[in-house]
């Protein structure tokens, strides 16, 4: 499978091996990857929504100050772009998706979710996936502020999947019965997007690996 990659030691931590998913090349440095532009964070504005299929049928949401009071953790995640870099062992704090779940349980009958961001960019993730213990809301990165182009104030991780599946500058997340294509799945990317299985692009998936296109 993935070739595996020693680091420098003190990097990391000694000892600390990655791996690149195949296909994948190691990015020194860190890219600044998206599509459009970067947008201001306007703080009186700006709120965490989640909506959709909750368990009472009501929205739930966060200011920017009470989004920062959620429970907060840490992950050390890999980031692999599906244009073929990959960037190894960032230290990623923030909220995981698993307390915004407990905070806002979704209905039983949710299988999957869509992460909405600024001028509505979109990704789309199976339940399971969003539930992952790797997957945080992060608003932190190698312990200080996200800057505006990596995110700022609150971007997604999601460690097992391309990179496409973590928006950048999230605004909410909405709960739903039924797969629905995020903003790159409707545009010809995998609907699932597992770089160790090298889902990339939509004409790979096979039945059941998402809606019709
Ligand atoms: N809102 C938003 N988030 C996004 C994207 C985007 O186009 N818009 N691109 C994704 C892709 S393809 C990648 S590789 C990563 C890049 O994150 P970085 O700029 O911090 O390296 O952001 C992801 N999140
Ligand atoms: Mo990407």
């Amino acid at each position: 499978m993935g070739q595996p990659v020693e680091h420098e030691s003190g990097e990391f931590g000694e000892g600390v091996r990655s791996e690149l998913p195949p296909g994948q090349r190691l990015q020194r440095g860190w890219p600044v990857m998206h599509y459009g532009p970067v947008p201001k964070f306007r703080p009186e504005r700006w709120e965490f929504r989640v909506f959709g299929a909750t368990a009472d049928g009501d929205k739930r949401c966060w200011t920017h100050e009470e989004f920062t009071g959620l429970p907060y953790t840490s992950v050390v995640a890999d980031l692999h772009c599906v244009t073929k870099f990959s960037m190894l062992g960032a230290e990623w704090g923030g909220v995981p998706a698993s307390a915004i779940l407990k905070a806002a349980p979704p209905a039983s009958g949710v299988t999957h979710v869509m992460v909405w961001a600024e001028y509505g960019f979109s990704a789309n993730l199976r339940l399971s996936d969003f539930a992952a213990e790797g997957t945080i809301f992060a608003t932190h990165k190698d312990g200080e502020l996200l800057t505006a182009e990596h995110g700022f104030p609150v971007r997604l991780v999601v460690p097992h999947l391309y990179a496409w599946k973590g928006p950048k500058w999230v605004r909410g997340v909405e709960y739903m019965t039924e797969d629905r294509r995020g903003f790159w799945e409707e545009r010809g990317y995998h609907n699932l997007g597992d770089p160790w299985k090298e889902q990339r692009y939509s004409y790979q998936e096979e039945p059941g690996d998402g809606p019709e296109l």
